[in-house]
């Protein structure tokens, strides 16, 4: 790396659901993925809400009561305490599961919305906070918007379906001015989000992958940790500090 630690200013880091793995959420794509046991054509898609509702609202029910129980692990904490330590620091997550905030991230771009929130199919108002694990759907009752009684969403973002404009706005402008990028536990296949490490690599930054499984990143990072993120993300963080204080 030719710009001398202690000069790094702007960080950008993306994570994935690999980072939340430690902490008990299933990944999408790993062995006991996601994706696995369903198919997110079958879920994660607007054709699926709108061809069975209660199917979709049925699993995100489950994730909301899986994820309500997890914490966030050393890796998340990391995160958290390096925010405060540079002028420029953007933290862009793929996760919809909240453990950055959790863990003290105080600016976290969403770029796939979050499980904790819901919308209004109509867009009546915007998106509302809900923790209710599990959801009230006895009967079939389906959660409902509280201004206009229309069905309500998961307000996150489905295959198919565009990224919120000022989140992918946010991202792609870290991706371009960070000199150091972070990639923490994401498979990088999902579009437009893969393409932000490939954006940084191209103005110069530094990047550096942690996973303990090679994606189509790992052969152009410059850097890359094939171990689970948290051991090894505060490891990589003390290294950075000893690095900075040695000049
Ligand atoms: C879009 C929210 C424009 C919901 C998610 C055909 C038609 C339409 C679109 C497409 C198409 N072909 C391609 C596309 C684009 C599509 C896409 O990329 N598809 C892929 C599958 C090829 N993208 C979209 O549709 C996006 N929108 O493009 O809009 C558009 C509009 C119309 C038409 C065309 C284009 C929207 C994508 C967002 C989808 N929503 N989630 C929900 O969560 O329910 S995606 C979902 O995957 C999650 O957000 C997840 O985060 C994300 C990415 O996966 P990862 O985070 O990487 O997780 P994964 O399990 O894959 O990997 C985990 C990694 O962690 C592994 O590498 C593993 O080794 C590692 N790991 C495991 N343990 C650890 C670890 N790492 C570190 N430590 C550990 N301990």
């Amino acid at each position: 790396m030719d710009i001398p630690w202690h000069d790094i200013r702007s960080v950008a880091v993306l994570t994935g659901a690999g980072i939340s793995a430690e902490s008990g959420v299933p990944t999408f794509r790993g062995e006991d993925g996601l994706w696995r046991t369903y198919r997110a054509e079958d879920l994660a898609t607007p054709d699926a809400f709108c061809r069975d509702p209660h199917l979709v609202w049925e699993w995100y029910d489950w994730r909301r009561g899986l994820i309500a129980g997890c914490r966030p692990n050393a890796a998340h904490r990391t995160l958290a305490h390096m925010e405060r330590r540079f002028d420029d620091w953007t933290l862009i997550t793929q996760n919809v599961d909240g453990l950055h905030q959790l863990a003290g991230s105080r600016s976290v771009v969403e770029l796939h919305g979050s499980i904790w929130r819901m919308r209004c199919t109509q867009e009546c108002q915007t998106p509302w906070e809900d923790r209710t694990v599990p959801l009230s759907m006895a009967g079939g009752a389906l959660p409902r918007c509280p201004n206009c009684g229309s069905l309500a969403r998961p307000d996150v973002v489905w295959f198919g379906e565009s990224l919120p404009g000022e989140a992918l706005t946010a991202a792609l402008a870290a991706a371009q001015r960070c000199q150091v990028m972070l990639v923490v536990g994401t498979s990088a296949v999902v579009q437009p989000a893969a393409s932000l490490p490939l954006v940084a690599l191209r103005r110069g930054a530094y990047v550096v992958e942690i996973n303990p499984q090679p994606t189509p990143l790992s052969d152009t990072a410059h850097e890359v940790i094939r171990e689970p993120a948290a051991s090894a993300l505060p490891r990589w963080w003390q290294t950075w500090q000893r690095r900075v204080t040695v000049g």
